[in-house]
């Protein structure tokens, strides 16, 4: 009986679990680097060369464990370009019983995987995914029977299935959620935490030589510095708890001019991975917490994030798919700017964010949600066309993630499946927690006039052209009292603006 464990370039995870399900002597596993995962969004350069480094690395650290391990090296030219290929041909060279594989990221693998059986006549037996704390079924089963799903209640859930930050049922100090402490603007102090850099070993450096000039990618692959083993990754992990985490509550939602990446981790591309697992990186932040080295608004807001958002949105994907991907609710129909490949708008904001998406293949979440998400929400991005640049330009992205993320928190796309409200805002909120404005070339004080912010007109204009949809959300209340101080004349010249910035859209 000989059986074949493919491993999915996201799933490098030691506790992976079709290395539990196989035996070393007798089974073999197979990793591709593939023509079709690395080309079918134009992927930025570094996610390309994360993916295939940490594989190379995941595969020759198994092969130390005493493992066999066929390994499909990326050729442009390769008549092996997908996962059913890879399969195929391994299957036509060796006798296999039975192919093994873990959950994979995207249902378009999915699908693909499902299709073996008949296509190559081998059964296929699908694994949990181990990467992660909630699974499928039990996701469904709270969510079941529920009028709406959110985020908050499913998070209390996972706070007691861990016991991270409880004290028996009871949250440690008293609450829940300490969101409301996290909303500081930073002014430059205290000193900002950039990641741990890592240079780029041999294992890099042949993979970057090997695609370079290949494939029709996104960005700048000259600042790579992401971690590629499990080992740098746990470096990472111990870096940012020391000098980010302290600060990670208060200036949550802060952005600059100047800073990549003020107090965030960076640890999502390698928890995506499976370099690192969401455990050790919430009992290594609560642990913190408990030494008295960062507060509890910092420690709670993180560990929120990872057993809280990030398992939320994993499971409205796979709830809602495949059916998810085509909401478009607002029934947008605006092309997505060009400038967001090039960065070249006069909006600073924008220009910024997208800067630093191009050198890091990373934005905060902030830049992601109230900047690049804010402006194609406000402007009516068809919601397929931003949903594949953000799946394209961050090397954490990967479908279960960004397309909740972006379809349902950004675009609310999805009707309010995944957010309560869209989380619009005029230029006045980027001002308050940022210093762009300072340095843009237009005004964020104007609504009208050429040299008036394009967020606020383009504000004003969503919730005009929305309010049939919003206006009775009571968290929304506030803003169409804020619409109707405003005369019909000035709501006349708002909406004309806003048709002046879709029209010359990629000039503005
Ligand atoms: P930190 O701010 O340090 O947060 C810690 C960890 O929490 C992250 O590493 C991540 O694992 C997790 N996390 C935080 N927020 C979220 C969230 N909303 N959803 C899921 N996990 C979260 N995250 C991705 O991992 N991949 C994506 O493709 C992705 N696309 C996004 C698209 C949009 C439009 C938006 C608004 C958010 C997206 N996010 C995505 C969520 C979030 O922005 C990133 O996880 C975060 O910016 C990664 O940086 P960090 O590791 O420094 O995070
Ligand atoms: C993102 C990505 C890229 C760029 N390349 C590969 C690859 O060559 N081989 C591979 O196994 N996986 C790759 N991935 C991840 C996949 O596109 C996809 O997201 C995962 O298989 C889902 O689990
Ligand atoms: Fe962005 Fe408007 Fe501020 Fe310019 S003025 S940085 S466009 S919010």
């Amino acid at each position: 009986m000989a059986r074949l464990g493919l491993i999915l370039g996201d799933q490098l995870n030691e506790n992976n679990a079709v290395l539990e399900a196989l035996d070393r002597e007798h089974d073999c596993l197979l990793m591709g680097e593939l023509v079709e995962e690395a080309s079918y969004v134009q992927h930025h350069i570094q996610k390309i060369i994360l993916v295939f480094s940490a594989m190379r690395h995941y595969a020759s650290e198994r092969r130390e464990q005493g493992w066999t391990v066929h390994y499909h090296e990326f050729s442009p030219r390769a008549s092996v370009r997908s996962f059913t290929d890879l399969v195929r041909s391994y299957g036509r060279q060796h006798p296999v019983d039975e192919i093994v594989v873990a959950w994979p990221g995207e249902w378009r693998v999915l699908e693909q995987i499902r299709g073996w059986e008949r296509e190559l006549g081998v059964p296929v037996t699908v694994l949990p995914d181990t990467r992660f704390l909630c699974s499928l079924e039990e996701f469904d089963s709270w969510a079941e029977g529920r009028k709406q799903l959110r985020m908050e209640f499913f998070y209390r859930q996972m706070r007691r299935k861990t016991a991270y930050l409880m004290d028996g049922e009871q949250p440690v100090g008293g609450q829940w959620n300490y969101d409301k402490a996290n909303r500081k603007p930073w002014r430059g102090e205290p000193p900002s935490a950039s990641p741990m850099r890592f240079t780029p070993d041999e294992v890099v450096a042949e993979v970057r030589d090997r695609v370079a000039g290949c494939l029709d990618a996104f960005g700048s692959a000259t600042d790579f510095d992401y971690p590629v083993t499990r080992a740098q990754a746990r470096r990472a992990l111990g870096h940012f708890i020391r000098t980010g985490l302290p600060n990670f509550g208060d200036f949550q939602d802060a952005l600059h001019d100047d800073e990549d990446y003020l107090f965030h981790s960076r640890l999502s591309a390698s928890l995506n991975l499976g370099l690192l697992g969401y455990q050790e990186v919430c009992q290594a932040a609560e642990q913190a917490w408990r030494d008295g080295q960062a507060p509890l608004n910092a420690v709670e807001g993180f560990i929120r994030q990872i057993i809280g958002w990030r398992e939320f949105v994993r499971g409205i994907y796979w709830r809602e798919m495949p059916d998810y991907a085509e909401g478009n609710a607002l029934n947008n129909k605006q092309p997505l700017p060009s400038w967001y490949w090039t960065g070249k708008t006069q909006m600073r904001c924008l220009h910024k964010t997208i800067d630093a998406t191009r050198r890091n293949a990373y934005a905060h979440h902030i830049q992601r949600l109230m900047v690049t998400g804010n402006f194609a929400l406000l402007l009516g991005v068809v919601p397929k066309e931003i949903c594949d640049w953000y799946l394209a330009v961050y090397a954490d992205a990967y479908d279960w993630v960004e397309l909740p993320n972006t379809l349902g928190m950004v675009m609310h796309a999805d009707d309010g499946q995944l957010a309560s409200k869209p989380y619009a805002a005029s230029g006045k909120y980027i001002d308050r927690m940022s210093n762009y404005c300072r340095a843009c070339p237009y005004s964020v004080k104007e609504t009208l006039g050429d040299k008036a912010c394009p967020f606020n007109a383009l504000y004003w204009d969503f919730l005009v052209r929305h309010r049939d949809r919003f206006e009775a959300n009571p968290r929304m209340k506030m803003m169409y009292r804020n619409v109707d101080r405003k005369g019909d004349e000035e709501i006349n010249q708002i909406q004309k603006r806003a048709r002046w910035i879709r029209d010359s859209i990629e000039s503005v």
